[in-house]
C-alpha cells in the first residue's frame, strides 16, 4: 500500500563534489534519507513506468538504504528497479547498467574513499540517463527541494530479497536483481585486448590488485584472476566489508601503503594497482615507480590507440583544473581537443556526450573514458595492462620515456584535513583578497578564482579554486574539498614543468620545495590553521 509520510526539512542537504555525503549517523535520523531521495524524485520529470538503477559500494547502511529507495521508487511510480545482487554495484558499473538498459537514471549509494562503518560516512547521488552524475543545475534543484519538503511517498511492504539473482514485484513495480559484475566484464572485454593481456600474465609478468576490502574485490577477482588468468592471490583485500576492514578505502601512497611498499620497493610484482570504496578511482605503481594520476592520464591519452576500443584514436582529453598540465602536451602533439574543467566528474558528462572528449581524468586518482560517464578504476588498470602488453616495456620505462618525449610535470598535492571551517574559509578569502596584488610578485603572471563556461550547454560555474600561475607555467592551486564530512579539508596542488630529461629523476617534494614553501607562505597556512605540515601528501 502506498503511503504519504509527513516530514520536515533538514538543513545542509546540499550535494557536494559528488552527491550528498554525511556521517552514517546523520543518514540514520528518522526521515533524513527519505527526504533526500524524495527531493531527487521531485525534480525529475517523466519517469512514470521507467527504469531506475539502484546500487552501492556495500558500506555500512547500504543494505537499508537500498530497501528504502526501492520502496520509494515503487511509491513514486517507477516501472522497474534494477539492482546488483546484495544491493551492490560499483559506481562505474552502475553507470554502465543505466546506459545498457536505457534506464531513466540511477541512485548510487557511496561515500567513495571515505571510511565506512557505523561511525563512518555514507552518501547518495543521482545519475541521469546518460549514466553520469547529475549536473549542477539538477543538484541545486534537489537542494532547493530539500528546503521545502513536507511529505514523501513510500510503500508498506516487506524487504525485497536481494540475495538471489532474479525478478520480483513490489506494489506493481518490478525489481530485477542482476549479477553486479557480468555486464561490466563484458564491456571491458569489448574495449581491451584480453588475449594479449592474458599472454602477458602467462609470460611471467606479475601483478597485485588491492581491492581495499571494498567494491572492486569481486570485479578484480572475476576479471584479473578469472578471465585473464592472473595467479590466485593477485587480488588482495578482495572481499567487500561494510567497514572496509577499518581502513580508508582510498588508493594512494598513504592508504595503500602495503601495496606501494611492495611494488615501488622493487622486490614485489612488476605491476600494482588499487581502487577505492566505490570502484571509480585507481592507483598505478610499477617496480620502483609510482605513477601520479596526472601522468597516468597523459600516458593513457598518448597510448590509448593501443587498446582495441580506442584504435581509431581519441577525439579529445579533458582534465580537472587542479590536474597537472601533462595531458595538455599530449593533446597538443596529437592535435586533439583539450579541456580544463572544475573538480568533479559531473563536469565531464557534457563533453563526453557531445563527443568532444574521449579520455578524462583528475589528479585525485580518477581516470575514465566515454565507455561510461563515471571515472573507472578497473578500466584504468586494464588500460595500463593493455599498454604494457602492447609495448612490452616496464611501467618505469614507459613513464620515463613519456617524460623524455614531453617533459615532466613535477606534481604534488598537499591535504590539510579536518581543519576548522572558519580558519579554512578565512584562508580562502584572504587569498581572494590578495589576487590582484600577487600578479607581478614571485613571477606570478595570473592569479584568479577559477570559473568555467561549459562549451556544450553554456552553463557557468564560479569559485572553483584559487590559481597562481607563474611565468614558466608552474602553478599553485588552493581549494576546499567538497566531499569531507567533518570540518574542512584544504587541498594545495603544486606543479612545475621540467623539459630537461637529465633533471627528471628528482623526488617531487625536493623538486617542488621552493614552490611548496611559497604556497604555505602566501596563504599563511600555519598561522591560520595551526598546521605546519599537511596530513596527506600524494
Ligand atoms: C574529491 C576529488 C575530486 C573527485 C571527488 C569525488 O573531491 O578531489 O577530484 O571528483 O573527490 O571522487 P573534493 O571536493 O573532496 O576535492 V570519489 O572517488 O570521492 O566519488
Ligand atoms: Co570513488
Amino acid at each position: 500500500m502506498i503511503k504519504t509520510v509527513e516530514t520536515k526539512p533538514f538543513d545542509g542537504q546540499r550535494p557536494g563534489t559528488s552527491g550528498l555525503r554525511k556521517k552514517v549517523t546523520v543518514f540514520q535520523q528518522a526521515h533524513y534519507t527519505e527526504n533526500f531521495i524524495q527531493s531527487i524524485f521531485n525534480v525529475l520529470d517523466g519517469f512514470k513506468g521507467k527504469t531506475l538503477v539502484i546500487g552501492g559500494d556495500g558500506r555500512f547502511y547500504n543494505d537499508r538504504v537500498v530497501q528504502i529507495a526501492i520502496r520509494m521508487a515503487a511509491a513514486n511510480g517507477f516501472g522497474k528497479v534494477i539492482t546488483g545482487q546484495g544491493g551492490l554495484l560499483s559506481t562505474p558499473a552502475a553507470s554502465h547498467v543505466i546506459r545498457l538498459n536505457k534506464a531513466f537514471g540511477g541512485i548510487i549509494l557511496s561515500a567513495s574513499h571515505n571510511p565506512g562503518g557505523p561511525d563512518g560516512d555514507f552518501g547518495i547521488k543521482y545519475n541521469g540517463g546518460n549514466g553520469g552524475p547529475a549536473p549542477e543545475k539538477v543538484t541545486e534543484a534537489i537542494f532547493a527541494q530539500t528546503k521545502t519538503i513536507s511529505t514523501y511517498k513510500t510503500v508498506e511492504a516487506a524487504d525485497i530479497d536481494l540475495g538471489k539473482i532474479g525478478s520480483s514485484t513490489i506494489e506493481g513495480m518490478s525489481v530485477e536483481v542482476i549479477d553486479p559484475v557480468a555486464d561490466y566484464a563484458t564491456l571491458m572485454q569489448s574495449l581491451f585486448d584480453f588475449p594479449a593481456i592474458k599472454a602477458l600474465l602467462a609470460s611471467g609478468f606479475t601483478m597485485k590488485f588491492d581491492g581495499m576490502s571494498a567494491i572492486t574485490g569481486p570485479y578484480g577477482t572475476r576479471i584479473f584472476e578469472g578471465l585473464l588468468g592472473a595467479a590466485k592471490g593477485t587480488v588482495m583485500n578482495g572481499v567487500p566489508l561494510p567497514d572496509f576492514g577499518g581502513h580508508h578505502p582510498d588508493p594512494n601512497l598513504v592508504h595503500a601503503k602495503e601495496l606501494c611498499d611492495l611494488v615501488i620497493g622493487g622486490k614485489g610484482p612488476d605491476f600494482g594497482a588499487a581502487s577505492d570504496g566505490d570502484g571509480d578511482r585507481n592507483l598505478i605503481v610499477g617496480k620502483g615507480i609510482y605513477v601520479t594520476p596526472s601522468d597516468s592520464l597523459a600516458i593513457i591519452a598518448a597510448n590509448a590507440q593501443l587498446a582495441p576500443g580506442y584504435k581509431g584514436g581519441i577525439a579529445g582529453v579533458a582534465r580537472s583544473m587542479p590536474t597537472s598540465c601533462a595531458a595538455d602536451r599530449v593533446a597538443a602533439k596529437l592535435k586533439i581537443n583539450h579541456f580544463e574543467t572544475p573538480t568533479g566528474w559531473k563536469f565531464f558528462g557534457n563533453l563526453l556526450d557531445a563527443g568532444k572528449a574521449t579520455i578524462c581524468g583528475e589528479e585525485s586518482f580518477g581516470t575514465g573514458s566515454n565507455h561510461v560517464r563515471e571515472k573507472d578504476g578497473v578500466w584504468a588498470v586494464l588500460m595500463w595492462l593493455n599498454i604494457l602488453a602492447a609495448r612490452k616495456q616496464s611501467v618505469a620505462d614507459i613513464v620515463k620515456g613519456h617524460w623524455a618525449e614531453y617533459g615532466r610535470n613535477y606534481y604534488t598535492r598537499h591535504d590539510y584535513e579536518e581543519v576548522a571551517s572558519d580558519a579554512a574559509n578565512a584562508l580562502m578569502s584572504g587569498l581572494r583578497a590578495q589576487l590582484s596584488k600577487l600578479v607581478g610578485q614571485h613571477n606570478i603572471v595570473k592569479a584568479d578564482d577559477f570559473a568555467y563556461d561549459d562549451p556544450v550547454d553554456g552553463s557557468h560555474t564560479e569559485g572553483q579554486g584559487i590559481r597562481l600561475i607563474f611565468a614558466n607555467g608552474a602553478r599553485i592551486i588552493y581549494r576546499l574539498s567538497g566531499t569531507g564530512t567533518s570540518g574542512a579539508t584544504l587541498r594545495v596542488y603544486i606543479e612545475d614543468y621540467e623539459a630537461d630529461a637529465k633533471k627528471h629523476d628528482a623526488d617531487p617534494q625536493v623538486a617542488l620545495a621552493a614552490l611548496i614553501k611559497l604556497a604555505r607562505d602566501v596563504a599563511q597556512i600555519e598561522k591560520l590553521t595551526g598546521r605546519a605540515e599537511p596530513t596527506v601528501i600524494t
